[in-house]
């Protein structure tokens, strides 16, 4: 690895750290590349069942990096399909949580919305300041951040530069926890491990429904949500879990 990231390995989990502090995380083009082929190798690994993301103690991430993104032009982003690099982190199938504490900005901001789910100390401090340089959310800021908290407060947050608490962000739906400002790893960490310890194939089956929920009609989701639960007891591990509970005794899940 660069270092730009680093990989602990605790199986089933697996937490990856960015480590760019004296920058607070910036997200450089080398960062990024570090980033998603870390997260794609612990995606193609199936003893991994749950992944955390986090970054240091005073920074989750201050957003892209801006001295890289002063000297680049807009053909060049194009060619390098650098923000569809994004997309690999959304389409990873491990379930991913971010663990943020301290500044959560801009990109950094959208990639602790493009996990499942975010712990947040009550350290966090969220925002979208783009609109302060003179550019916009472009990592999927004006979308995912409008879906999670709603019309008034994205338009609040990306329009005038607000940044939200945790506890505002918990109240508003955007983070899933909040946490004591010394455990914001080890929290993400526990979590990680509740949700490695259940069926992996019907985790991962829950949170392609859940994703669904945000990209089409009720109907079809519905539909699809009756196929993946066909799925789920095609699998070894249905069996496992409905017997391990008439037998009163802890399922041993295979992944099957
Ligand atoms: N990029 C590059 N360097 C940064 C960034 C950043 N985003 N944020 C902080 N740094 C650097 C600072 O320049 C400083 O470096 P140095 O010590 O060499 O001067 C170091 O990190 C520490 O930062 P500060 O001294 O500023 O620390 P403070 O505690 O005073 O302030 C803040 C912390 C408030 C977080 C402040 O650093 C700040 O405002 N940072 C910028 C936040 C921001 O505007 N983020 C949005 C960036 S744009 C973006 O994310 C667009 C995404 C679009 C998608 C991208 C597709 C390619």
């Amino acid at each position: 690895m660069s270092g730009l990231v680093l990989v602990e390995r605790d199986d089933p989990i697996a937490v990856v750290l960015l480590n760019r502090s004296k920058q607070l995380n910036a997200l450089s083009d080398d960062l990024m590349d570090a980033l998603v082929s870390s997260l794609q190798k612990l995606d193609g690994d199936e003893a991994v069942r749950c992944i955390v993301l986090g970054g240091s103690e005073r920074a989750f991430a201050a957003g892209a990096d801006i001295v890289e993104l002063a000297d680049v032009g807009p053909i060049d982003l194009l060619y390098a399909r650098r923000v569809e690099r994004w997309d690999a982190i959304r389409n990873l199938w491990t379930p991913l949580v971010a663990a943020v504490s301290g500044f959560c900005l801009g990109g950094g901001c959208e990639l602790a919305m493009s996990c499942d789910l975010i712990v947040a100390s009550e350290t966090a401090r969220f925002g979208q300041p783009e609109t302060g340089l003179g550019i916009i959310p472009g990592a999927g800021g004006t979308q995912r951040l409008t879906r999670a908290v709603g019309k008034a407060l994205a338009m609040d947050v990306i329009l005038s530069g607000r940044t939200l608490s945790a506890d505002e962000a918990l109240a508003a739906g955007l983070v899933a926890r909040v946490v004591a400002r010394e455990a914001w790893l080890e929290e993400a960490k526990r979590l990680a491990r509740d949700i490695a310890a259940r069926g992996p194939v019907a985790t991962r089956l829950a949170k392609e429904g859940v994703d669904r929920a945000y990209e089409t009609t009720l109907g079809l989701g519905l539909e699809y949500e009756r196929r993946a639960l066909y799925l789920a007891f095609a699998s070894d591990d249905a069996r496992e879990g409905l017997r391990a509970f008439v037998e009163k005794r802890t399922p041993e899940f295979k992944g099957r």
